[in-house]
């Protein structure tokens, strides 16, 4: 990615990424730095998820995501601490690029559904913000 900054700037969003099709079917590849905004640290995956079940509930500080439906569907619910917005992940071909001080919740799981996620650092307990006030003081005096 030649230019991170201009993908930072939104609290979240959706990422593109190619698809080579033939009578195969099809594939879908990512490159770090190239079709998303880091250096990929880890990978994790959802799966077996209830449908209702609700994960997330939380901030990172420092981490930033990238989260995919690889198959089936489930609903993603980001909030920057003064705007929130939804979004419906079913296409493994469409990631939703999360960045740091997020807050994010998951569920409406669709039976089977896989989510994968790209993460820009490796897992770290004190990274996270689990409680929604925490969130919102540390969004309101500009910490990170
Ligand atoms: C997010 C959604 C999509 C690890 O040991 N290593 C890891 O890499 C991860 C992600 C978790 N864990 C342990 C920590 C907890 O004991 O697995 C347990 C459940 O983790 P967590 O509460 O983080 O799971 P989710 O599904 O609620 O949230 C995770 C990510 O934290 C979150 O950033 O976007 O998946």
């Amino acid at each position: 990615m030649a230019d991170r900054k201009k993908n930072i700037n939104g609290f979240a969003h959706l990422i593109d990424l190619p698809v080579i099709t033939d009578p195969r079917g099809d594939l879908t590849f990512i490159e770090s730095n190239e079709h998303i905004p880091f250096a990929i640290k880890r990978v994790y995956y959802l799966y077996n998820v209830p449908v209702d079940a609700e994960r997330g509930g939380h901030a990172h500080r420092e981490l930033e995501q990238i989260v995919f439906a690889l198959s089936g569907s489930f609903r993603l619910k980001v909030d920057n601490g003064i705007n929130k917005s939804e979004y419906w992940l079913r296409d493994p071909r469409k990631g939703l690029y999360i960045n740091r001080m997020i807050s994010r919740e998951m569920d409406s799981f669709s039976q089977g559904a896989v989510c994968m996620v790209l993460a820009s650092e490796h897992y770290d307990e004190d990274d996270y913000v689990r409680e929604y006030d925490d969130f919102i003081l540390s969004v309101n005096k500009g910490e990170k």
